[in-house]
Parts: C-alpha cells; structure tokens; sequence
C-alpha cells in the first residue's frame, strides 16, 4: 500500500481558461478517433476468454433463424460466432421449457425444449458449437414454483393422496392461517392471503400456496432440516442431471430468496447449500449465480453459504448513484468492501456485477438516454473486479422502460437495418429499440464512436490483461484528498499491476502525480498524458473517459 502514498493528486478543474501548472511539452495532441483502441499499446488478445464475461440472452427476442418472428436455439447457434468475436466467456439462457408464457418463468416440463424454440437436437448443437468456442452455457432454473399446468400440479390438485400432493403446498380454504400457525405447512410461517389460491378442480375445498401469482404454485420442499428427502428436490436434482448430460456448464438460479418465505433466515442459504453439494457430487466444476433481488449486499452475502455467485444489484444501483452525480471517488472501496463481504461468508466467492438486466429498465433509458453515461457504466463495470454480466442489447445501447410492462426491456435485437435483418425477432412491436432510435449491431460496428465498441475494447482488455479479468481491487489510501469525479484503482495479479482512471464528470480536467508509469494501454475519450520525468505524469482527461496504465 506504500505506494500509493507517492502519489500526488492534483485535481484541477480544466476549463480552457485556466493554467495547467504541470509543464505540457505537447499541448496540442493529434487528433485521433474517439475510440480508437489501437493509439495506447495494448497487447494482442491471444483469444483466450479469460475475462469472464457473461452474456444473458433472452431467448424469444434475440436472434430467430427460421423466420417465425420467434427467437429460437438455432438462433443463438448461429449468433455463436459474434458472440465469440466480442469475447464473451459464457450465455445465460432464460428458460427454454414448455411454458405458457412469453417469458419462460412458470415451467410445464424441465426437461424439454419449448417447440417454438427449437428441438432438443438444436440445442445439444448449440452447446457443441459453444464448447468449440470456448463458450460456457447455463441455464436459467426455477425452483421456486412450476406452471399450473405442469402435471405435478395438475396431478396434486385432483385428490388429498395423490402422489404428488406434497410436491405443492396446500390447506383448507377455511382455515389457511390455522394450518399455517399450528406447523401443517412447511416452508411457511406467516401468512398473506394475496399468496394462497383456490384449486381450481378436483380438491376446491383446498387452498394453495403461490407467492407470485396463482399461475406459479410454489413447490414443497417440506422443512429445511428435512428438504434433501423431498420429492421435488430429488426432482430439482435430477432435472439438473439431465441438463448437465446435455452439457452444460451450470444453472442460474430464480428467485432463491423466495423458496423458503423468509428471506432473512438461514433456510435458503441452508437450502442452496445442500443443493450445491449434491450437484457437485455430480459436477465437480458446476456454476451456479443466484437472483437474490435487494439493494441490499448485506442481505445477499448470507447466500454465499450455498452458492458460489449471486447477482450484485447494489453495485448498479450504486453505479447508477455515482454517474448521476458524478460522486465517483468511493466506488472501489464499495465494491471492495461487497467482496470483503461475500469472503467472509464463502472463499472465493464470485460478486456477479451486472448493469440491467431483463427485469429492469435498460441501461441507456436508466441513465437518461445519456450515451456518455451508458459508456462510462460499460468502462467502469468491465474494468471493476468481479464476473460481469451483460444483457443482451446492452452492447447496441437498446433502450426500454419498464413502467408499462416487462416486454419493453426485452425487445427484438437489433442486428441490421430492418430491410437486411433476417435473424430480427418479431413476436413483438418494439416501442423503444427502434430502427430510428438504435443503431443496429452492423452499423455499430463500423462506428467508432459507437457504444458497441466501447462494449468491445473493454472485453477485449478483461480477455488479454488477467489483471483486469480476476486480479485483486486496490484503492489509493488517501481518497479523501481526490477529486469526487475521478474514480482510481489498480488491479493486479503477480507481475502484472495496472492503474485505471475514470473521469466521471462533464468537465475536462488534468490529472497530474507522481507515478512510474511503463505505458497507457487504452482509452476511451481521447485521453492524453505526458511524461514529465521518470516518476511523474500529467494526464488530460475529457468529461467521461477512462485510461488504463500497466504500472
Ligand atoms: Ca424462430
Ligand atoms: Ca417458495
């Protein structure tokens, strides 16, 4: 820690009008495009995804191959090779079961593929094609509750001693607080009526248990000291099973914090716990990313007890809360004191950061439609420790609010102007990614200053420096004395150390200290520094850029 000591920090607002105090032997730099990733050294990517990038596809609106206006696997296999290219280490797919709904989370049969989606062949192919791109797959599961119409269900209602009446949670309609009160109901024990639903057939007498709504009974994992003897988590177990057979790599987990009802005690830890293990015992290598869904870390690091990775929603909220205000400087410090956090509670606990994802308002709208900011989110989320996750559509700065329904941030993909599009998906009439208002992935790419290559140079850099991929965070001891704008720290594995500086405000401004610097090897926004002697520097950064240097 001694050496950040050295540093002298000398923020100073540049406006144009004040004087630089530190001597610029070049004052006026070239010129160069806005993102041009070739000015700084960077060393080649050697294809190796290292960087741990997650991608998460929402399967009916990505890529649709058969032209059915209907994403489908087959869809996704042919998207394999951008995906690649970009260097994404891994997809997450959300459901991809029989289901009645658009969206997938209410399952009529765990181990098959939805027809408009494809055949269990596509995606056994899917999954060869990834494995050959060094691409990870895992699934999305819900354990917490099943479609009314799985036969589970449809079974357990028709009778009170049927075999698969304890896979569900039932009590008299006249009485559910009693049942629940006097310990008849396991897994529960408050109760809210909106959650318990007449049977609609068979047992009508009955009520049952359905925390979302009455479409998605919740399943019985009978009382968590007994909960590995259940039929639905033999079940759970062997639904993994089969998909681990077709290959892949892991599963996130829905809504974990709900399977049990408190969300505060040791149950679903305990739960996930058991789980895990039972799987691992299966997979020694199996990955699993819980949802936890709170603006709390601290209520999500308890579930570090059962699983290796869990998503990281605080960490955008508070992302969010630094770009609007451009109060960066404490930003490491939060995310290293979340990570300090999950250690204690798991070794090697994986923090999965995420910017949106298919259950908020996309970034971009998030950020007031302001691309700067979309920018500065990516450069900062993918140059910041941890396993990012990116949303499908993030990388083209798609758009969508969610206040008039969920489909808005789960719109078609745009991957070439709408005449030339032939794998756009059509289920639905997009109201905010539009052909006027998102430039599609083809001619992002050829855009230098677009967003999708910014998404490009960070992940290629996560994928080439194992530093910015998994090495530890450290912050400079003295960021009282910062500027609220910059946000400044290293990450480092052993013999490899670099400095990253995000400027996040709207004021050009330079940043001079005395620092060895070997070289910068990326930008984004035109940054330029200037050696003054062998142990000091002066860096001119504009509003919302970043400059990474190998120290
Ligand atoms: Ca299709
Ligand atoms: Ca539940």
């Amino acid at each position: 820690m001694k050496r950040f000591l050295y540093i002298i920090i000398l923020l100073i607002g540049f406006t144009g009008c004040e004087k630089n105090p530190i001597p610029d032997p070049d004052p006026d730099p070239p010129v160069v495009p806005r993102d041009d990733i070739s000015r700084y050294d960077a060393r080649a990517w050697d294809g190796v995804k290292r960087g741990g990038v997650y991608y998460e596809i929402f399967v009916r609106s990505f890529a649709d191959s058969n032209n059915d206006g209907i994403g489908d696997i087959k869809g996704i296999t042919d998207k394999l090779d951008y995906l690649s290219e970009l260097g994404i280490s891994g997809i997450w797919l959300t459901p991809v079961h029989p289901s009645p709904s658009y969206h997938g989370y209410d399952v009529d049969n765990y181990k098959a593929i939805k027809s408009e989606y494809g055949t269990m062949a596509d995606f056994e192919a899917m999954v060869t094609k990834a494995r050959s791109l060094g691409i990870k797959v895992i699934l999305d599961l819900v354990m917490n509750h099943t479609s009314k119409f799985h036969p589970w269900f449809t079974t357990s209602i028709s009778s009170t001693d049927n075999q698969y009446r304890n896979y569900f949670l039932f009590a008299p309609s006249t009485d559910v607080p009693g049942w629940i009160s006097s310990g008849k109901v396991p897994m529960t024990n408050s109760y809210y009526s909106g959650q318990w639903h007449n049977v609609p057939s068979g047992t009508t007498s009955y009520k049952y248990m359905g925390m979302f709504s009455d479409w998605m009974p919740d399943l019985n994992y009978g009382t968590i000291d007994t909960c590995q003897n259940s039929e639905p988590f033999r079940e759970m177990t062997e639904i993994a099973t089969f998909w681990i057979g077709k290959g892949v790599d892991g599963f996130r987990l829905d809504a974990v914090k709900h399977i049990y009802q408190s969300e505060d005690s040791d149950e679903n830890p305990r739960f996930l716990e058991k789980y895990f293990n039972e799987l691992k015992k299966i997979k020694p290598d199996i990955y699993m990313v819980g949802e936890n869904l709170t603006g709390d870390y601290n209520k999500v690091a308890p579930y570090y007890r059962g699983l290796p990775a869990l998503f990281n929603f605080d960490a955008w909220y508070k992302l969010i809360y630094v770009l609007e205000n451009s109060h960066a400087k404490w930003y490491p410090k939060d995310i290293s004191d979340m990570s300090a956090k999950f250690e204690s509670y798991r070794t090697g606990a994986i923090n999965a950061t995420k910017l949106s994802n298919h259950d908020e308002d996309r970034t971009l709208s998030r950020l007031g439609n302001n691309r700067d900011l979309a920018k500065m989110a990516a450069s900062i989320l993918l140059t910041m420790s941890g396993s990012p996750y990116l949303y499908y559509g993030e990388e083209i700065g798609m758009m969508g609010m969610k206040s008039t329904g969920d489909e808005n941030v789960r719109e078609p993909f745009l991957w070439d102007s709408s005449a030339s599009d032939t794998y756009r998906t059509k289920w639905r009439t997009p109201q905010y990614s539009t052909d006027a208002s998102v430039p599609p992935l083809s001619v992002q790419k050829k855009d230098l200053t677009s967003i999708y290559r910014v998404y490009e140079k960070f992940i290629k850099l996560r994928n080439t420096y194992p530093s910015l991929a998994s090495g530890t965070l450290t912050y400079p001891s003295n960021l009282e004395t910062y500027s609220k704008n910059f946000m400044v720290f290293y990450r480092e594995v052993p013999g490899e150390r670099l400095m990253i500086i995000h400027n996040v405000s709207s004021t050009t401004s330079t940043y001079a200290f005395e620092h060895s610097v070997r070289n910068a090897i990326a930008d984004m926004g035109n940054v330029t520094y200037t050696k003054i002697n062998a142990t000091s520097i002066s860096v001119t950064m504009p509003p919302y850029s970043t400059i990474i240097f190998e120290l």
